[in-house]
C-alpha cells in the first residue's frame, strides 16, 4: 500500500506539519462489506485492536475515559450480531447513570447554520460549566461524505473545549438503524456525564420526526429571504418545533430576519404547539456573532422549568421509551418472521396465489400468522 502526505482541506494555511495527514490507498476487496472478506481472516489479523470486555468498557465510561466512550459508541454503532449483544450488555450495566441530561434536537434546511449555531451555543454552555455532547443524526451523510469534515471546521470553537464531545453521524443502515444507534449513543454519553446532548439533523426528510422522538426540546433553525416552500420546510416540521430561530440576522439581513420572525410567530399562533402547555416562539439570531444564542438558551431553560413542573417533561420521556420499545418489538417480530425457513416457503407459495388474485391478501396474512404462531 502506498502512503501519500496530504494537507487536509480544513487545515489553516499557516497550520504547518501539525495538520499533515496520511492518505492510504484503498484496497480492492477483502474487508467488511467487500468481496473476498472473511471473518476468519479478520480474527487472525495481528493489527486488530485488543477486544475490550463489556466490563472494561463500562468501567472506563463510568470513570470518564474518553477513549472508552469512543470505543463504546463504536460498539453500539456496529451492525454485527455479536457486537449488538455486547452493546446491549454495556447499556444495561450503565442504565443507572442515564437519563440525566437535557436532550436538544436541532434541525433546519441545509446551510441554515445548524453547525455554526451548535458551535456557538455549545461553547457558551461549556463556558458555563456544562458538559456538551454533539451527535449528528443524518443517514445521508454516509453518502455525502464531506459533511463530517465540514462539521469539524464549523465546530472549531467547540472542538477546543475540553468539556465537549463531537461525534459525527453513524454510517450505514437505514434511518431506523441510524436512529437506534443514536438513541443508544445518547445513553452512553449520559452515562459518561454529559449533561447536555445536542442532536443535529438536516430537516428535509423523515429524520426530523425521528429526532423529535428522541429529544426533550426541538429547535428549528430557518433563514429569512426564502419562502417556506423554497426552504423545503413543510408546515409539519414547524409543528414539531418548540422554538424557531431565524438565523443569519446580521449585516443587511437584520430587517428581513425580523420580518421573518414576525411572520413565523403569526403562523405559530394558528398552530397547536407540539408540547402541551408551551407556546412555541420564533426568535432571531446570528450564530456567527453569537447574538440571540443566550436568549435561545434562556427560552430552553424556561421550557425545561415549566414542563418539569407540569410533569410534561417526564411524561414525554416515558412515552419516548415506550415508543422505542414498541418499535423494537416491531423490528424483532418482522426479523424473526422473515428469517423463519418454514415461513419463507409458505410466504413464497401464498404470494403467488395472492398475485394471481386467487387468495385475498387479508386471508393470506391470517393464514400465515396462524401458521407462524403454532
Ligand atoms: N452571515 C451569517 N452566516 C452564517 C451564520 N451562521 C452560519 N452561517 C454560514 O452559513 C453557512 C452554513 O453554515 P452551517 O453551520 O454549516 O450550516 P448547517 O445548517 O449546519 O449546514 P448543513 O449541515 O450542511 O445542513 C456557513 O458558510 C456559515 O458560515 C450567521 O449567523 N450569519
Ligand atoms: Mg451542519
Amino acid at each position: 500500500m502506498t502512503k501519500e502526505r496530504k494537507l487536509p482541506e480544513w487545515a489553516p494555511p499557516e497550520g504547518g506539519d501539525g495538520f499533515t495527514s496520511h492518505v492510504m490507498k484503498g484496497v480492492e476487496g477483502g474487508h467488511e462489506g467487500m468481496p473476498g472478506y472473511s471473518h476468519a481472516e479478520r480474527r487472525s489479523s495481528p493489527a486488530k485492536r485488543r477486544r475490550l470486555s463489556v466490563q472494561e468498557l463500562a468501567d472506563g465510561i463510568r470513570s470518564g475515559n474518553r477513549t472508552m466512550l469512543a470505543r463504546g459508541i463504536t460498539l453500539v454503532e456496529s451492525n454485527s450480531v455479536r457486537h449488538q449483544e455486547d452493546s446491549q450488555q454495556l447499556l444495561d450495566s450503565l442504565m443507572d447513570l442515564t437519563g440525566n441530561s437535557l436532550r436538544i434536537g436541532i434541525t433546519g434546511v441545509p446551510g441554515a447554520g445548524k453547525s455554526t449555531a451548535i458551535d456557538t451555543f455549545g461553547s457558551m454552555l461549556c463556558d458555563q460549566g456544562h458538559k456538551v455532547a454533539v451527535l449528528a443524526v443524518d443517514p445521508s451523510s454516509s453518502v455525502t461524505k464531506g459533511s463530517i469534515l465540514g462539521d469539524k471546521t464549523r465546530m472549531e470553537k467547540l472542538m477546543q473545549q475540553p468539556n465537549a464531545y463531537v461525534r459525527p453521524s453513524p454510517t450505514g443502515g437505514c434511518l431506523g438503524g441510524v436512529a437506534r444507534k443514536s438513541r443508544e449513543t445518547v445513553l452512553l454519553c449520559e452515562a459518561f456525564g454529559f449533561d447536555i446532548i445536542l442532536l443535529e439533523t438536516v430537516g428535509v426528510g423523515q429524520s426530523e420526526v425521528t429526532v423529535r422522538s428522541m429529544v426533550d426540546f426541538f429547535l428549528l433553525i430557518l433563514i429569512s429571504g426564502a419562502g417556506d416552500e423554497l426552504q423545503g420546510i413543510k408546515k409539519g416540521v414547524i409543528e414539531l418545533a418548540d422554538a424557531i430561530v431565524v438565523n443569519k440576522a446580521d449585516g443587511d439581513n437584520i430587517q428581513r430576519a425580523r420580518l421573518a420572525k414576525a411572520e413565523y410567530n403569526r403562523v405559530l399562533s394558528f398552530l397547536n404547539p407540539f408540547t402541551e402547555g408551551w407556546k412555541t416562539k420564533a426568535l432571531t439570531a446570528s450564530a456567527i456573532k453569537g447574538e440571540g444564542i443566550p436568549e435561545t438558551w434562556k427560552l430552553i431553560q424556561e421550557f425545561q422549568k415549566q414542563t418539569v413542573a407540569s410533569g410534561v417533561f417526564q411524561r414525554r420521556r416515558q412515552e419516548q421509551n415506550l415508543d422505542w420499545m414498541r418499535g423494537l418489538i416491531d423490528e424483532a417480530l418482522r426479523r424473526q418472521f422473515f428469517a423463519d425457513e418454514g415461513m419463507k416457503n409458505k410466504l413464497e407459495k401464498i404470494s403467488e396465489l395472492v398475485a394471481r388474485g386467487e387468495v385475498p391478501p387479508v386471508k393470506a396474512v391470517e393464514s400465515l400468522m396462524s401458521d407462524w404462531i403454532r
